[in-house]
């Protein structure tokens, strides 16, 4: 895979500036990770909101942008958890902004680090970043390097949302250990998105697990049919990200 290629070369040339053993000696000076996964777990569907300056499809989606003062919007306007791009070349993020945000007073939701994480290495950069949760996608991994990242990201005390996007995807999630599962509304490829196929894939995945709808989500009628699919969570960044009013925004789609 192309992504896997570029994100292991990518991690080489990080490992020659900060070692595996110099971020182990950050992460014991860490806070201690806060439960992405119960934040998740409320009566009412929760909100992740993500904090994202450019994307593939759009290019820069605001001018201006200040990642910390937007989470700081999203913790004001309730949202369960932040979700914040690690990845620098496809979406401008970066681990220092993620540091910036789960590190700050202002913030006390869950923060994930969204990343192509294809090493453990970028688990250990995850939670020396302060970060409680990291995205993995099961269709760029293998399916033994899916299980012990799964694994390895519980031992360091943060939850994993493990992608989805086919029923092949949902099956290797399952078996795999995943405590929550995200369905991507998204044709990474065709950036078309497609609901009926999430209310398939929904179908596969049992009750014990926590669920998240992910991408391409705009509207109070959107929510009200991820709603009535039964998901646990919504990971929405675009949407909100594009509107002058995000508050606004937030309370118009959730009520
Ligand atoms: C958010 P949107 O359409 O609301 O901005 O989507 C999130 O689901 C999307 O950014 C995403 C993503 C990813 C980005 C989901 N999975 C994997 C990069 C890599």
């Amino acid at each position: 895979d192309d992504i896997v290629a570029y994100k292991k070369h990518e991690t080489e040339s990080k490992e020659k500036q900060l070692t595996i053993s110099q971020l182990k000696q950050q992460i014991k000076k860490a806070r201690s990770p806060r439960n992405f996964k119960h934040a998740l777990s409320g009566a009412n569907i929760s909100l992740i909101a993500e904090v994202k300056k450019k994307s593939p499809s759009k290019g820069i989606l605001k001018e201006n942008f200040n990642h910390l003062e937007i989470a700081k919007l999203y913790q004001k306007a309730g949202v369960s958890a932040i979700s914040v791009l690690g990845d620098e070349h496809f979406f401008a993020g970066s681990s220092e902004i993620v540091r910036s945000i789960a590190s700050n007073s202002d913030i006390s939701v869950p923060v994930m680090f969204k990343d192509f994480i294809a090493s453990e290495y970028q688990l250990y950069e995850a939670r020396a970043s302060n970060a409680d949760a990291v995205l993995l996608i099961v269709r760029i991994l293998d399916q033994n390097t899916l299980k012990d990242l799964i694994a390895k990201t519980h031992e360091l005390g943060m939850s994993a949302l493990v992608e989805t996007f086919d029923e092949s995807d949902v099956k290797r999630a399952l078996e795999a250990g995943a405590e929550i599962i995200g369905i991507n509304n998204r044709d990474l490829d065709t950036f078309k998105t497609d609901f009926e196929k999430t209310r398939r894939l929904m179908e596969l995945i049992p009750d014990n697990i926590i669920t998240v709808s992910e991408s391409g989500i705009h509207t109070r009628e959107d929510v009200l049919f991820m709603e009535s699919l039964g998901f646990n969570a919504m990971l929405i960044g675009e949407s909100i990200i594009c509107q002058e009013d995000i508050p606004g925004k937030i309370s118009e789609i959730m009520m």
